[in-house]
């Protein structure tokens, strides 16, 4: 069967000036030296709009062969979100105490987190990213992991340059939310953020990040 090339059109591109350039880099980096995981949301409430938008930025993400291999299941139904919470405790209580080994304990001691996860009653949005293996059309994807990846990547900074905060939670294993959400069988949980505003005096750990010379080497 013949394959079909896409056709081209002209690429829409904005050519700035240099000086223009190097102030938009820097924004853009001091926006998001400011993002930070948050645990702990308030309960007020975030329009479906705002979520909308960070959910159609997540799917400007490139992919394999442009298969787009992601769904997003947004959930602010309270029944819906303790539903939710208690399945993933459950799992998180067994891995605390039971299959996360002591040296992953110990890399994650410094967070102070445990297995109790009340923001995901409390947070107004959870929003899923379920990542498929193959599309409706029932054919293959490609760098599934990959584009998943970056697609929530995409959304993180989304959420934050709109002004609300996010975490990126992966409570282990996340077989429940395929479950609870009825997704079908060819989508697995590859990522849960709860989304909205900072609970008020919220705080998070002093972290630093690395600085440049550390997370790069150059060959000029
Ligand atoms: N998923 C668990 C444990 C956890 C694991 C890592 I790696 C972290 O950076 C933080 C937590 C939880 O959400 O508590």
């Amino acid at each position: 069967m013949a394959v079909e090339v896409y056709p081209q059109v002209p690429l829409v591109h904005e050519e700035l000036e240099p000086g223009v350039m190097l102030d938009r880099a820097g924004n853009l980096l001091a926006a998001m030296q400011r993002r930070r995981s948050v645990r702990e949301f308030s309960d007020q409430p975030v329009p479906r709009e705002l979520i909308e938008h960070a959910i159609a930025t997540a799917g400007t993400a490139p992919s394999g062969a442009h298969r787009e291999p992601w769904h997003f299941v947004a959930i602010s139904r309270a029944e819906l979100k303790s539903e939710i919470r208690k399945a993933a405790e459950a799992e998180e209580k067994e891995s605390y105490t039971r299959r996360m080994p002591e040296a992953w304990l110990k890399a994650i001691a410094p967070l102070g987190t445990d297995w109790r996860k009340p923001f995901l009653e409390i947070a107004p949005w959870l929003v899923v990213c379920f990542a498929k293996n193959t599309g409706d059309d029932r054919l293959k994807n490609y760098y599934v992991q990959e584009s998943c990846g970056i697609a929530c990547g995409f959304f993180i900074a989304a959420v934050h340059h709109m002004g609300l905060v996010t975490l990126t939670h992966t409570p282990s294993p996340m077989g429940f939310l395929q479950r609870i959400l009825g997704r079908p069988r060819n989508e697995r949980a590859y990522m849960l953020f709860p989304v909205g505003y900072p609970a008020p005096g919220a705080t998070v750990p002093v972290l630093e990040r690395k600085p440049l010379e550390a997370l790069v080497s150059w060959h000029e």
